[in-house]
């Protein structure tokens, strides 16, 4: 029970803190933009709100301006369900990448992120 509430608290404070100070974006050109949006469709991330490993990859995801879909699988039992059948188990946050009828389900937020940089750092980014 004080371990929920401690849980509770830290985790909206983490809420606010990212709130009060946002990444700065990765700026690119509309077209570019697109391009990038293109190529997101294809991704969905599996979090739960309060989870500061969701909020960090959730802040790299602005960081590096990327439009992924965001699923809450704590609240939301139809992606709760789709991340235990799809990846295996309820852990958060897990990257679902839909690619070339092939199907993965990234773990671990490190993980994400160095797919992220790789597939998106710099990628027709202004500057
Ligand atoms: N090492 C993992 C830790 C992830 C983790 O512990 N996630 C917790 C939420 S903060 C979780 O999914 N717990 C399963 C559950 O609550 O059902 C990472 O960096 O992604």
């Amino acid at each position: 029970m004080l371990i929920k509430l401690i849980r509770i608290v830290l985790g909206n404070l983490i809420i606010f803190l990212n709130w009060i100070f946002p990444p700065s974006k990765q700026k690119r050109t509309k077209e570019n933009q697109k391009i990038v949006d293109q190529q997101t469709k294809f991704l969905t991330l599996y979090q739960f709100h309060l989870c500061p490993f969701c909020v960090r990859v959730r802040r790299h995801i602005k960081r590096l301006n990327l439009r992924i879909k965001c699923k809450d699988a704590k609240r939301d039992s139809i992606a709760r369900n789709e991340l235990k059948e799809g990846g295996g188990k309820i852990k958060v946050p897990c990257l679902k990448i839909e690619l070339n009828d092939t199907v993965t389900w990234l773990y671990e937020s490190k993980d994400i992120i160095k797919y992220l940089d790789k597939e998106f750092i710099g990628s027709s980014s202004i500057s």
